[in-house]
């Protein structure tokens, strides 16, 4: 079938993102003997509707895969939502295509599939990895029409949602179709490309969606392979920087040494960051991950203090981030704290304190955002609904944030006080004029790699001292 994949993200911030998911599903169409084309609308901005029925009417699809990841920014007071934008997306297809399939699937999507099959109006939508249920469904919609095997189709039993199995062991050996994307621009505008090594997350933070989006096992895929893919990004396309999506990747050691050591024994002139865990991290990881070309890490710290680090159900203790950033540092690598204030058993003495141990870690930049997003299936939705204080169907399209009562009023100007002695912390709910007009500048002196890699370079920062 000719089928076309449209990636409608759009979000620059912190960085354009290469829109894998669909890469991954196209791959595995084109696999399966389909004749796949792609719509990026990620720099199109308003320009979309002409390009995407450019797109329609080049590649005639009977079948339209359209690929959502984000369902907001996650930064309260000032969260930016998806949801008009991807029914603006959704209606142009059918008015572009009528007679095409509408399939929609992506990390938006999966984590509120009632809501978009509905208010989108769609054919089917995969909750969950697309790879194996778009290509039996492509298959069943080829030979008969409709869908003819046994999906499951979750707990509202939508017929048109087709729920993935996730499945056990290793991941099996799909291949993103990398060269249909426009990796260079990725790359100038300052992204970079990305890869996954595997799979699913065994942590239960509790305010966390990765078992929602992957399952709770991990599930690995080739190391080898995984670096496979970047050495053939590195040499057929010059791509220098990636970015390893991972929920975690230092989890389990095994896999990511065995990552490392391969990257490493390519000798090849690369830079790559990812998101880590202090949980368990050992200290040869970090220098392996050094060693093979890793520039940054963005620790998944989110709190400080035991009492928030226990109110997000996190798995270590103030120690580990403190060996964990020296670890990295001392190696070499940049560190990124990513933070969330607010949480459950949070005060301003609980934020405090968190600000000085973060401090104390010198690190070269901090994300830090003010309230947990809540989503349906974490444990702490489901606390909060139990007690009373929320039912599910609050839990929307729109974000709805969860701020601990003792820190609700004066939060922001306790942020804002925090960021304003810090030029390398960046609180995305807030405004940041300035910093917006900086990385522009940045960028366009063809610096690359993660935003918050630049963040030391900007006026008045002291990347990794403490402010005096
Ligand atoms: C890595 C990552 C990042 C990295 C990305 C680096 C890079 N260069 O790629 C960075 C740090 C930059 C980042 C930033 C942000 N991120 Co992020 N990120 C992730 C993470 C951990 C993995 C994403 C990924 O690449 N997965 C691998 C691919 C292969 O999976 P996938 O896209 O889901 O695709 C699969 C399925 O969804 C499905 N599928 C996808 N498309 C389609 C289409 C069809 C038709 C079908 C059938 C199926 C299908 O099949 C695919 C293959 O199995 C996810 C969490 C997660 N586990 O999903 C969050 C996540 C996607 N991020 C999220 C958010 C919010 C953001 C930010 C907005 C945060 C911020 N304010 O800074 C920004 C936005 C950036 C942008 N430009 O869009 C949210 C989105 C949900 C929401 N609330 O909206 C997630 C889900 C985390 C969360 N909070 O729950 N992120």
């Amino acid at each position: 079938m000719r089928v076309l994949m449209v990636a409608a993200n759009q979000e620059q911030r912190p960085d354009p993102v290469v829109p894998l998911g669909a890469l991954y599903v196209a791959g595995a169409a084109r696999a399966a003997g389909h004749d796949v084309a792609l719509y990026d609308a990620c720099f199109d901005g308003e320009g979309w509707r002409d390009a995407l029925a450019a797109a329609i009417a080049r590649h005639r699809p009977e079948v339209v895969g359209l690929s959502m990841r984000n369902v907001d920014d996650v930064a309260w007071p000032r969260a930016t939502a998806w949801f008009e934008y991807y029914r603006e997306v959704a209606r142009a297809i059918r008015a572009e295509a009528p007679e095409a399939s509408l399939v929609l699937g992506g990390s938006a999507f999966t984590l509120f599939p009632d809501l978009f099959v509905g208010a989108l109006g769609a054919d089917f939508g995969v909750v969950g990895e697309g790879e194996a249920t778009f290509r039996d469904l492509l298959q069943d919609l080829a030979g008969h029409g409709r869908p003819v095997r046994d999906f499951p189709h979750g707990p509202s039993g939508d017929p048109r949602l087709l729920y993935a199995t996730v499945g056990r062991g290793r991941l099996p050996p799909n291949e993103p179709a990398l060269d249909l994307a426009d990796l260079a621009t990725y790359q100038r505008l300052g992204g970079a490309a990305n890869v996954q090594t595997k799979r699913g997350c065994g942590f239960a933070c509790s305010y966390c969606t990765y078992p929602v989006l992957e399952g709770s096992r991990v599930r690995l895929g080739d190391a080898e392979r995984a670096v496979d893919q970047i050495e053939r990004m590195y040499r057929e396309r010059s791509i220098t920087r990636f970015f390893v999506v991972d929920n975690v990747f230092n989890v389990p050691a095994s896999h990511a040494l065995a990552f490392c050591r391969e990257l490493e024994s390519r000798r090849l002139p690369l830079r790559w960051t990812a998101y880590v865990t202090p949980a368990g991290l050992r200290q040869e990881v970090a220098e392996a991950m050094a060693r093979s070309g890793c520039s940054g890490v963005e620790i998944g710290t989110e709190a400080a203090h035991p009492a928030t680090l226990a109110g997000l159900g996190k798995s270590f203790g103030v120690a580990d981030i403190e060996s964990a950033s020296a670890w990295f540092k001392g190696a070499g690598v940049k560190v990124c704290h990513s933070l969330i204030f607010g949480g459950p058993g949070e005060t301003f003495e609980t934020m405090d304190s968190t600000v000085a141990v973060v401090d104390g870690t010198r690190p070269d930049a901090v994300f830090a955002m003010l309230g947990v997003r809540l989503y349906p299936d974490t444990s702490l939705a489901r606390k909060l609904e139990a007690e009373g204080r929320i039912r599910r169907e609050d839990i929307g399209l729109e974000p709805i944030f969860y701020i601990e009562e003792a820190v609700r009023d004066g939060i922001i100007e306790k942020a804002t006080a925090i960021g304003a002695e810090r030029p390398h912390w960046v609180f995305p709910g807030l405004d940041n004029p300035d910093m917006d007009r900086f990385t522009l500048r940045l960028r366009k002196l063809g610096v690359r790699g993660p935003l918050w890699e630049l963040l030391a370079r900007r006026p008045g920062a002291r990347s990794g001292e403490t402010p005096a």
